[in-house]
């Protein structure tokens, strides 16, 4: 275990006040209904985002985190999309924003992409902590809507495809460069709001990645957001590592919702879904070559072979075999444990340590990722990256991410899931 000296600075304080002040982020960003990642960043609803929130308030204020899922469900679309943001009300200070992404249903308007669907596990979390059946019973329809959705519109053969970088919610991921890479965006004007200051700036994705971000935001409203024209012309098809993989948990954790309700027939088809793209990942998404999964460009058609945490991550939805899982934990320690703070995003040429998903250390890839360790009895791995995201948390506060050499706090302040997976970890 790493000794960060972290509890001897006279400046830290104790664990209880930050549990209080991580409430206090919550109510602070909190709207009607749902929580802001950050109100300097992030002024809306986000998809992941309200599944760690609602994750972390379960311990807490499980009233709150029944009406988060709830409230994110409600913006499912009529063909089982669950948007990535949902504009319920008026905010400045994001780009894009509604007018841009011109995209919802009825009167909700959203953005047109996706996002991982934590919110499954998020449910079946919070359904767990409070034996709520009325909650289960109201959200079984909505969470078998959205992975329908995924399985009838994204995927052909059990593995889930990616329209687009914030798809992933990893966005910035050195992964994407080749994808990227072979589409030229043409001219986009647009005018980026999120580097809201000099030292944002060096953090945040470059131009070159903004412009391809705008681009295939543009082409998706082009038409009208229509899956089966984006099937067949979107350049950026990605099979993401970690949505698969979040995906195959979604699959085990509805399943365990209908096994409780007492439908053994939806639960055996959701079981039997986890398992068949458990397989494909073992196959497809495996590198031997790396030691760890990786995403595959199906566009390309070629695995897209770079070291990110998210390929420890099919650890969560117990995708690795033995063998796999032998290489994966030597890949892990030799190669994602030796920094001053685990787990960085990334390891490789590209690393940097300041910079979005491309280095730094975030709350919600740990947390995942030592949730898959525990399932594998990994237990000093999983014990080291809980001790680091809590060092990190209670020296610098809720910071978006933070550099895994010095351990400081980079992105947005007061970030929700920061604070709500604090709450989570810490839950006695
Ligand atoms: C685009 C809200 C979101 C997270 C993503 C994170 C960042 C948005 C952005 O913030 O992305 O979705 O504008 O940079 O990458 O994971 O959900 O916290």
């Amino acid at each position: 275990m790493t000794d960060h000296g972290d509890t001897e600075d006279a400046d830290v304080p104790s664990r209880a006040e930050r549990r209080a002040e991580a409430i206090d982020v919550l109510d602070a960003n909190r709207r009607d209904g749902y929580t802001i990642p950050s109100s300097t960043l992030y002024p809306f609803q986000w998809n992941w985002d309200s599944a760690f929130i609602a994750i972390g308030l379960a311990g807490v204020d499980p009233d709150a985190a029944k009406v988060e899922v709830e409230t994110l469900l409600s913006a499912t679309w009529p063909n089982g999309m669950l948007p990535q943001i949902v504009f319920w009300a008026d905010a400045e200070g994001y780009f894009p924003g509604p007018a841009e992404w011109d995209a919802g249903f009825d009167d909700v308007e959203t953005s047109g992409i996706s996002q991982p669907p934590v919110v499954a596990t998020a449910a079946r979390h919070v359904y767990e902590v409070t034996g709520d059946d009325d909650f289960r019973d109201r959200v079984l329809d909505p969470l078998d809507d959205h992975l329908s959705w995924w399985r009838r519109e994204r995927s052909a053969d059990g593995v889930v495809y990616t329209r687009h970088p914030w798809e992933t919610g990893m966005d910035d991921s050195p992964a994407w460069r080749g994808p990227l890479e072979r589409f030229d965006p043409g001219p986009v004007e647009y005018e980026r709001a999120d580097r809201k200051s000099a030292e944002l700036a060096d953090q945040r994705p470059t131009d070159w990645d903004y412009d391809r971000y705008v681009a295939l935001l543009q082409q998706g409203r082009a038409v009208g957001w229509d899956e089966s024209a984006l099937r067949d012309c979107c350049p950026f098809r990605v099979e993401d590592v970690l949505t698969n993989s979040i995906y195959v948990r979604a699959c085990e954790d509805l399943a365990a919702l209908y096994a409780s309700a007492g439908d053994d027939a939806a639960a055996a088809t959701w079981r039997d879904q986890a398992a068949a793209t458990r397989a494909v990942m073992r196959d497809r998404l495996w590198s031997d070559e790396l030691g760890l999964f990786v995403s595959y460009d199906r566009v390309a058609d070629e695995p897209l072979l770079e070291r990110t945490v998210a390929g420890l991550v099919p650890v969560l939805g117990g995708v690795p075999t033995t063998a796999q899982f032998e290489r994966l934990s030597e890949t892990l320690t030799t190669e994602f444990f030796d920094l001053a703070y685990a787990v960085p995003t990334y390891v490789g040429d590209d690393f940097d340590p300041d910079r979005y998903w491309r280095g730094p250390v975030w709350m919600n890839t740990n947390w995942l990722l030592e949730r898959g360790l525990r399932r594998y009895d990994a237990t000093d791995a999983a014990d080291r990256v809980r001790a680091d995201s809590l060092a990190l948390l209670d020296r610098e506060g809720f910071r978006e991410y933070f550099n895994p050499r010095s351990g400081e706090g980079r992105g947005s302040d007061d970030f929700a899931w920061s604070a709500a997976l604090y709450l989570e970890w810490t839950t006695v």
